[in-house]
């Protein structure tokens, strides 16, 4: 890891996703286009997923030939992150987004070692909007304006407000794809006690986002446009580039289910929460209460 250069890995990350991006604005998303699923008629791929990973693998193994490589459209089941440096993608978190024209896809591109996030790059194509973070070295988030770019540091308050409780909490959720059985209805009951008011016995947060894409997400926790992120059923690409932004901008990441604190990076069940002075362990508390008895079941 000591002899690992961060920073010119970070710099090839961020080529690749503006190189993807660009792939996928060309595509015909949106027109009806050839599309295929996996594990049922919403878990979707296209032939732009399998493109871009293609291109992404082809350049990572060219210029870090001793890396694993771990890609969501070519991963076999069982096969689990390693210590060695593996690079970690989805070449687009948000296929359902994507296929929709829904402008919350992006190429997420991570690096891990020692199955810690260390390197992160999220890039949004249809917004323009690129997050980065290098384990020690901090998050960024570059927009352009007028043809200018413009970085800002993560979390984008410059004095984060402390966190006080769910109660005043925006957060983000996700659907995924499982539609029946134990993780969904937990699901669901999770999402109405999370919102029904505290007369009913809920906990009445702001309100519930879903932006479609779990690397989305994070970066919008790290950024500090939420506080917090619960999902159970993605995978490591999904997390791995958004887990190192989200604690580069000062945010922690625990389990899905109550009482992990040290979630694993394939563990398939995450609690992400923003950075704040004060307030983040207490907050992940009182998820876990509303959570109760009940567990997400998604295997590795
Ligand atoms: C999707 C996630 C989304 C999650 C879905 C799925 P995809 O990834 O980012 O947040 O709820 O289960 O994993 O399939 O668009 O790469």
């Amino acid at each position: 890891m000591a002899d690992l250069d961060l920073k010119a890995i970070r710099d090839t990350l961020v080529q690749l996703a503006r190189r993807a991006g660009g792939m996928i604005m060309d595509s015909n998303y949106n027109q009806n286009f050839a599309t295929d699923t996996k594990l049922n008629s919403v878990d979707i791929v296209t032939e732009t997923d399998k493109a871009v990973e293609e291109m992404i693998s082809t350049s990572l193994r060219e210029a870090y030939p001793t890396f694993s490589f771990m890609g969501e459209e070519t991963w076999k089941p069982g096969v689990k992150i390693g210590p060695e440096p593996t690079f970690v993608v989805d070449p687009i978190d948000g296929t359902t987004n994507f296929i929709h024209g829904f402008p919350h896809a992006c190429v997420s591109l991570g690096l891990a070692v020692d199955r810690v996030p260390t390197v992160g790059v999220i890039y949004n194509p249809f917004l323009d909007i690129l997050y980065s973070g290098i384990k020690g070295g901090g998050a960024t988030m570059t927009t352009r304006a007028g043809g200018a770019a413009i970085e800002k540091r993560l979390p984008l308050r410059r004095d984060p407000a402390p966190l006080s409780g769910l109660g005043s909490a925006l957060l983000g959720v996700e659907w995924g794809s499982d539609r029946q059985g134990t993780n969904f209805e937990l699901k669901a009951e999770t999402y109405r006690k999370l919102t029904a008011s505290k007369e009913t016995g809920g906990r009445m947060v702001h309100s519930l986002r879903s932006l479609g894409s779990a690397a989305l997400n994070l970066a919008a926790v790290a950024a500090g446009q939420m506080d917090m992120y619960w999902e159970g059923g993605c995978y490591a690409w999904d997390v791995c580039a958004g887990w190192c932004i989200l604690v580069e901008a000062g945010g922690i990441m625990a389990g899905g289910n109550p009482g992990v604190w040290e979630p694993e990076l394939d563990g398939r069940k995450y609690l992400a929460v923003r950075g704040a002075p004060a307030g983040q362990k207490e907050i992940v508390q009182e998820f876990w209460d509303v959570i109760g008895e009940g567990k997400l079941e998604y295997q590795q």
